[in-house]
Parts: C-alpha cells; structure tokens; sequence
C-alpha cells in the first residue's frame, strides 16, 4: 500500500512539525485554572508563588526563590514579566514559569519597585 504508507508518512512530518511550533507555548501555559488567584508550586527547581495581598486594586506579589517578579497585564489580558517582555502568556502563574525558563537557573534580582 504505497499510497497509504506515503500518506501516513506525511501526516506524521505535519504532526512532528505543528508539535515543534506548539511545544514551548503548550509547556508554558500546561493548564490553567478558572481561579488563577494563587499558586504555589515548584517548576524546574524554582518556587514559584503567586497571591494577592489586598489593596485597593487587588495587589499581587509573584516571586521566583522569595525574590518579587514584577508582572504586567497587557490590554488584551495576557501577561508579561521584567524577564520575558515579548512573550505574553495567558496567566501570572505561566508568566512566572516563563521567567523561571528564561532565567535558565540565575538568580532573579530584585527589581527598582515603580
Ligand atoms: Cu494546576
């Protein structure tokens, strides 16, 4: 069956190739939850912690090994960090596992609060 052989063939090279683009997105955002309020996991060796702490307008601390991560919403509501400013991700808590790749096990400095 050459036809069908050379058909399979191609679908897997058209699968291998959507899975290299779609990897690095899929393994930032992994899952997310309906409530992304908080978090508090370890993600390649580094905690990771998310969690409001009150304020007028719902302030929020996200830090990477105790030390702040300074995240920003964007208008179309994805985030971004200090550390990975061109690669919004749908949550705080992907945006942090975003940082911890592209710290690439550097330590994370604290940032001149604004
Ligand atoms: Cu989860």
């Amino acid at each position: 069956m050459p036809e069908l052989t050379r058909r399979t063939a191609l679908t897997a090279t058209a699968a291998l190739a959507a899975g290299a683009v779609a990897a690095p997105r899929a393994a930032a955002e992994d899952h997310h939850h309906a409530s992304p309020d908080s978090f508090d996991e370890v993600y390649r060796g580094r905690r990771i912690q998310g969690r409001s702490t009150g304020g007028h307008h719902g302030g929020y601390r996200v830090t990477v090994d105790g030390v702040e991560l300074h995240v920003m919403r964007n208008a179309d509501g994805t985030w971004i960090s200090v550390v990975s400013h061109y690669d919004p991700v749908p949550t705080r808590r992907a945006a942090a596992r975003a940082a911890v790749d592209e710290l690439q096990g550097a330590r994370l400095l604290p940032f001149p609060a604004n």
